[in-house]
């Protein structure tokens, strides 16, 4: 039984979607008693709250801010008549951190896992021509065997909190756009492509699964809606001749139409721009089209003001024409797949995207950050809930690889953030955790995770996994900060000699290196928190990258100022932005598009 198409909801010539996005109701159950009180059956005396959003930020009153439990949302939606005999959904771009759904007060489907999407079926509970109450039973508490890990606190005065192992703050709700979708019974589930290059042309091939016995084509159309390739069967190869491949900052994309055929009516349509170009690791290089590429870019969250983790599509131009400013060709989704919208501009845009499943906090520490630069070991791996957290963990790989999959800017996974491996216990967890990402990705894209700082070519037991070598340093802010940046940098080359002794043959990138800078403060000379600093700990770092052949990118931690858990080591969030958290630079963002514009594509090739 086919169930959860994981494909981008889409109106074609047999499709229909609506937009639910808007003003939804919402309501507290810090008593977890709304199910049993029949909530689903109408939420009285709620509130009002937009979708997509994050509730957080909209309320003043703390208790509601940091709200940790069980909470409603219900709307009505009208599904007409005519769409009788079809299938209908409710799709969610997610649904932080787990959800159950209801239609006309019948349970329907629940999620687990908060930053992939949740489709429910509600085609059985549907009245046609008549106005449906959707009902949603979210709940944002954290744990260790769910992704991102965290604990969930209760209080002396009985309210719970949530204590992230992570350093952003615990956004949840409804937080991407929500629609109702109807497809024909019988619909094109799934669509996944792959590319060869030769020459001038290109040989794509796809499969598709439906859910019928009828037969399938694929037509493939340019930009000016020219076919191009045609091709019959579940699974074939397209020939595009003299293609025109998707390209780094410059993108082309054709258009897929996947159709379901009785003779020559159309059963259903599904249709996908697609760029066509390939992604390799050779060496210690990273190839996409054959040619080398320097990754130059930002690790950045889903986070702005009032919406918080809020889908907010005029956040997200903003946030590309700051990145494209700068010289950029490239972003890491840290610490969760974005939401679709995101990827489908980056494909737009020629954007190079390194796809992070949620599988962030695998240090046990609420401030990893400190403890992590001590040396200090750890076993995480090696609790009784270890198994739990991996089966979590291969499901949301399993959902964003399914998402994300034709996209042409993922150009990499990202299995893990800064997860402790120095105990071995890590070793069978990784070993599963990669094996997972190389058999569902057809195109094999390469893999890696970010290391965190005590993860040293001598301490680390898991580098042997990845496809690239991603690192996060700090040397020069978490260790040795301010004056002492001099030995920081001794300390840092030596480990990069260390990294090259080892003589991997693999590309490395950094993929966080930052320091926290207040936009308010500036020093002569320098102090640390000062943007003079921020200037002199990045050209620090960019002298040593200079330093490596190796390296073969650069993504700064942060794009922009975020949110976090509030505490001594945070001031109204980390500040470690090359842009404030409204998007305005900071001096070291001229400093950024002074060297990107400078470095060529194939920088160290
Ligand atoms: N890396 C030592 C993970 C990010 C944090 C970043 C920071 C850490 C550093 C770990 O989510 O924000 O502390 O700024």
């Amino acid at each position: 039984m086919l169930e959860n198409s994981m494909l981008y909801p889409r109106n074609s010539k047999t499709r229909r979607t609506v937009s639910l996005d808007g003003m939804w109701k919402i309501k507290f159950d810090p008593d977890s008693e709304g199910r049993e009180k029949r909530w689903q059956d109408g939420l009285k005396d709620a509130d009002l709250i937009p979708v997509p959003a994050s509730f957080a930020d909209f309320y003043t009153d703390k208790d509601i801010r940091e709200y940790t439990g069980d909470f409603w949302y219900e709307t009505d939606v009208f599904v007409p008549e005519e769409w009788k005999g079809n299938k209908v959904f409710v799709r969610f771009g997610c649904a932080t951190h787990r959800a159950v759904v209801f239609v006309n007060g019948k349970e329907i489907t629940s999620h687990e896992g908060g930053f992939l999407p949740l489709l429910a079926d509600i085609t059985e509970n549907t009245r046609f021509n008549e106005f449906n109450r959707v009902s949603v039973l979210v709940n944002n508490e954290l744990t260790v065997t769910n992704i991102p890990c965290g604990e969930t606190r209760v209080l002396k005065n009985g309210k719970k909190m949530s204590k992230p192992y992570f350093d952003f703050y615990n956004y949840s709700g409804l937080q991407r756009p929500v629609k109702l979708v109807m497809v024909p019974e019988e619909y094109v589930f799934d669509f996944t492509v792959d590319h060869k290059l030769f020459g001038s042309d290109a040989e794509v091939s796809y499969s598709v699964v439906t859910t019928g016995k009828h037969p399938v084509e694929v037509r493939v159309l340019d930009e000016e809606g020219r076919e191009v390739a045609l091709s019959s069967g579940r699974e074939g190869k397209l020939v595009i001749k003299n293609v025109r491949p998707w390209e780094v900052l410059d993108s082309y994309l054709y258009t897929f139409a996947v159709r379901i055929l009785d003779g020559s009516r159309i059963i259903d349509e599904y249709t996908e721009e697609i760029g066509i170009r390939t992604v390799e690791v050779v060496h210690d290089s990273i190839l996409i089209n054959q040619k080398p590429v320097y990754l130059k870019g930002f690790g950045k969250h889903e986070d702005s003001d009032i919406v918080g983790r809020g889908f907010n599509i005029g956040m997200m131009k903003r946030d590309f024409e700051c990145m494209k400013w700068t010289g950029a060709n490239s972003f890491r989704t840290s610490h969760y797949p974005y939401s679709e919208e995101i990827y489908q501009m980056a494909d737009r845009e020629g954007f190079l995207v390194i796809d992070e499943v949620a599988a962030v906090g695998m240090f046990e520490s609420l401030m990893n950050f400190m403890e992590a630069s001590t040396g200090k070991k750890t076993a995480f791996f090696e609790k009784e809930t270890t198994p739990q957290l991996l089966e979590n963990h291969l499901k949301a790989i399993e959902e964003m690889i399914t998402r994300d999959k034709n996209h042409a800017c993922v150009i990499a996974w990202s299995l893990l953030n800064e997860p402790e491996t120095t105990d071995k216990a890590a070793v069978p967890y990784f070993e599963k955790v990669f094996a997972k990402a190389h058999e569902l990705d057809v195109q094999k894209r390469p893999r890696t995770f970010a290391l965190v700082m005590n993860s040293l070519p001598g301490t680390c037991s898991c580098y042997q996994f990845a496809d690239i070598i991603s690192l996060n340093r700090y040397y020069g802010w978490y260790m040795m900060g301010g004056y002492e940046i001099s030995d920081a940098e001794e300390a840092f080359r030596r480990e990069m000699d260390e990294w090259k002794e080892l003589g991997l043959d693999r590309p490395f990138l950094f993929t966080e290196y930052g320091a926290d800078t207040s936009a308010m403060e500036h020093k002569l000379p320098s102090v640390m928190w000062s943007q003079e600093y921020q200037m002199e700990y990045l050209k620090m770092c960019h002298r040593v990258f200079d330093s490596y052949s190796f390296i073969k990118g650069e993504q700064v931690w942060n794009f922009a100022d975020f949110q976090t858990t509030e505490g001594i080591m945070r001031v109204n969030g980390n500040k470690k932005g090359i842009f404030t958290r409204q998007r305005q630079p900071k001096d070291a963002a001229w400093y950024f598009r002074e060297r990107w514009k400078s470095l060529p594509r194939d920088y160290k090739k």
